[in-house]
This record gives structure tokens, sequence and C-alpha cells, in this order.
């Protein structure tokens, strides 16, 4: 069985990395068990942070290593928080980043409060190989939170044709709907048969 450290610290984002990777056969193992750090985010696209996070634990632990880089884009305000989205506005815990998020948004009618949230799995293996899968799921963002699950934004971010949050949403919906479902798609489709063939430079 293929063991995989998944290279996060955030728990909701263990939780709903680890179980579809079991589901394939994989062996998730939490980077708690190795006792590492991970590094410092100073990429300045989801792809960058997610490549560092991942090819930095699979260098240190040699075993094949998933991170992922995600957060909430919002239109009205440029994008913002962006690649910034687990410190957004300097504030330290989800509920303090929600509202923070609210005041930004405060007078913006909810015909333009639209916005995605995204995700890019990056897959490291000890050999220096690296995979990227991207995930996005466009949605509305409320004008007072919703719903008790999930984690981070998700009372938030309001799906439109399902009626409900991420918050509201049973821990089967999100693994259906999320952006971090999504590239967990594409990842899984990409291993189905076993390891995918790797990209090879043209030799001229
Ligand atoms: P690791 O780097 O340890 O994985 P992190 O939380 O610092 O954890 P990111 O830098 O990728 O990870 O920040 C992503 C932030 O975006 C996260 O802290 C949440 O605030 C938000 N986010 C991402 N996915 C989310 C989801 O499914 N639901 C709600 N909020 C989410």
């Amino acid at each position: 069985m293929m063991q995989v450290v998944i290279a996060t610290l955030n728990p909701g984002k263990y939780r709903e990395l680890a179980e579809p990777l079991k589901v394939i056969g994989w062996e998730p193992r939490p980077l708690f068990d190795f006792g590492f750090e991970l590094p410092e985010e100073t990429g300045t696209t989801f792809e960058d942070n997610a490549f560092m996070k991942a090819a930095t634990v699979a260098q240190k632990t040699r075993l094949s290593a998933l991170a992922d880089d995600s957060g909430l884009v919002v239109d009205a305000l440029g994008g913002e928080p962006g690649i910034y989205s687990a410190r957004y506005g300097g504030r330290t815990n989800d509920r303090d980043r929600n509202v923070y998020l609210l005041e930004r948004l405060r007078g913006t009618p909810l015909s333009k409060r639209t916005a995605r949230f995204v995700a890019v799995l990056a897959l490291a293996h000890p050999d220096g190989h690296v995979e990227t899968y991207r995930g996005e799921v466009e949605g509305v963002i409320l004008e007072a939170p919703r719903g008790t699950g999930g984690f981070g934004y998700d009372p938030l971010f309001y799906l439109p044709d399902l009626g409900k949050t991420f918050a509201e949403m049973t821990p089967e919906e999100k693994a259906r709907y999320s952006h971090r479902a999504k590239a967990l798609e594409k990842l899984i489709e990409a291993w189905k048969h076993g390891p995918p063939p790797r990209e090879i430079w043209p030799l001229e």
C-alpha cells in the first residue's frame, strides 16, 4: 500500500483529504507523525505554495507527500483573500476571519458577492517528481453565516444550485461538491491504473 504524508497542519483539510485516499487504497499519514514544520508560504500562486509544501515534506520524509494550497477568491474584493486566506486581515482564527470578510463586503449587494474556492493539490515523490491538480467551485458570500459543519469560510460560502452553504452540508456532500473534492477527483482519475505517465522534456 502506498504511504502518503498529508502535508497539512489544518485538521479540516486533513479529514477531507485522507478519507478519499483510503478509498483508492493509499495509506494517509499525518504530518504530525513526523514532527516537521511546513515551509513558509512565500509563493505568489496556489500552485507555487502547494508545490513548496509537498516537495519539502517528500524530501524530508522520503515518502510521497500530498499538500493542499487553497483559498477563497472574492470578485468584489479584487480576488482577496486568495492565497492569503489563512491569514486574512491578520486575523488568527476562522471566526474572526469570517467577521473580517463580512466587514470588507459590507454594502455589497448579494448579486455582486460572487466568489470561488480554489484548491491546488501537489503530490511530490521522493525522487523529486511533482504532480499538481486544481479544483474550483463557484458560489456567493452570504451576509451572515449559516451552518456549523466544515471549517474556515464554509458558513459564508453558499452554493445557489444546492441552496446550502458548505457548513450546512453533510461531510459526504462537501466531499462531492467542494474545490478540494474536484482536485481529488482529478488525482484519483490520474492514478486509477497506477502511477500516471510523467511528462518528459522533448529532446529536439
Ligand atoms: P496548511 O498550509 O497547513 O495546509 P492552511 O490552513 O495554512 O493549512 P492554506 O495556506 O492553503 O492552508 O490556507 C487555506 C485557507 O483557505 C484555510 O485556512 C481556510 O481559511 C480557507 N479554506 C480553504 N479551503 C477551505 C474550505 O474547504 N472551507 C473553508 N475554508 C477553506
